[in-house]
């Protein structure tokens, strides 16, 4: 038979988590002859703990065939134990009184020290999906508190906006969105981001800025970037199974690969389109399978589209410059 992945979830009690380890669990990262073991941790109190007694017993419930282990872990070192999958999904949400360095701060720390476990106990080929908030920020800090693992292990979650701008693409245009390719977003996973739609095509053609009209055009960048906001007012909760399946998405394509097809991930910079290096940024990239990914570089740029990107750059070197102090 073939042998478990390991994969690790932090945050699992909560709603993101509610959804993520069902989908696992289901077979919905690794397909259906790929069994998997789930190690999960959430924050140390009674209320937690009893919830996530309650989560196990529901997937123990769904008598899932490829569901071959799941472990409550006390503590970073055992749910990252040799773990070759991880999902950083847990962390605080901001509080009353707290500005946005408080949150980079609280949230940072949480990271700084996942980070220096993943170092010392992780499989030398973990691949880390950061989802927690500010995502970019915290992969950031995980990867530079684990020295001794690939820069390359580390990603943030950005695929949820891509889907998000191929979703808006596909009403407007009114085609199937499983016809639209090659939208990808540029930056931080927060207002400044950029979903370029310079190179859209659907059923394998281009399609020119032309087919939009120029109100929607207009709307379009932020409609996708306070998509999360209009989910809260519309569901009076943040998105979570939206942001569970690109989740998904983004692991699968970067684990097996995604068939030739653009996506996007904020992973460490390697300088190109002028991003410092190692700056956690939502780039174009390939997949080509078995855990690599590629950003596309040479994109022709226009002098719109470099101001965005410098907009969004700034932000995160803001960020990072913020919680300096969690780095070694
Ligand atoms: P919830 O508040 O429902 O759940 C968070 C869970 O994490 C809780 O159970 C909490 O106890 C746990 N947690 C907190 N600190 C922890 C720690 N140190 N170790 C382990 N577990 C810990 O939030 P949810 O809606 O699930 O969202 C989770 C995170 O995803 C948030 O930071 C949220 O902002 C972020 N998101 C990121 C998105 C993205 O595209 N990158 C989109 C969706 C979402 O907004």
């Amino acid at each position: 038979m073939t042998r478990p992945i390991r994969i690790a979830v932090t945050g699992p009690c909560g709603q993101i988590g509610y959804s993520l380890l069902f989908r696992i669990a289901a077979g919905d990262l690794f397909g259906p002859n790929q069994p998997v073991e789930l190690r999960m941790l959430d924050r140390n109190s009674a209320e937690q703990n009893s919830k996530l007694k309650g989560v196990m017993m529901e997937l123990s419930d769904c008598a899932f065939p490829l569901l071959a282990e799941m472990t409550a872990c006390p503590d970073e070192k055992t749910l990252f134990q040799d773990a070759e999958c991880v999902f950083l999904v847990g962390a605080r949400p901001r509080g009353p009184g707290m500005d946005r360095a408080d949150l980079l701060t609280a949230n940072g720390e949480i990271f700084q020290k996942q980070g220096r476990a993943l170092d010392e106990v992780a499989s030398r080929d973990v691949r880390v999906c950061v989802v927690g908030n500010p995502c970019n920020t915290n992969a950031y800090i995980a990867m530079k508190n684990a020295p001794s693992l690939a820069p390359h292990s580390f990603s943030a979650l950005m695929r949820l906006d891509q889907n998000r701008a191929m979703a808006r693409v596909a009403e407007k245009l009114n085609v199937p969105v499983k016809t639209v390719e090659q939208v990808f977003v540029w930056g931080n996973h927060s207002n400044t981001m950029y979903p370029d739609l310079r190179f859209l095509r659907t059923g394998g053609r281009r399609v020119e800025e032309s087919a939009f009209d120029q109100e929607w055009l207009e709307q379009f960048v932020p409609n996708v970037a306070t998509r999360g906001g209009q989910i809260i007012k519309a569901r009076g909760a943040s998105s979570a199974a939206s942001a569970a399946s690109a989740a998904i998405d983004h692991m699968r394509d970067w684990i097996l690969g995604a068939e030739g097809k653009i996506t996007t991930m904020a992973v460490p910079s390697d300088g190109s389109y002028g991003i410092p290096e190692g700056l956690m940024f939502g780039f174009p990239c390939m997949c080509p399978g078995e855990g690599q990914y590629q950003i596309i570089k040479d994109l022709p740029m226009t002098p719109e589209v470099k101001q965005r990107l410098v907009v969004t750059r700034d932000e995160l070197l803001a960020e990072v410059e913020a919680v300096k102090h969690l780095l070694p």
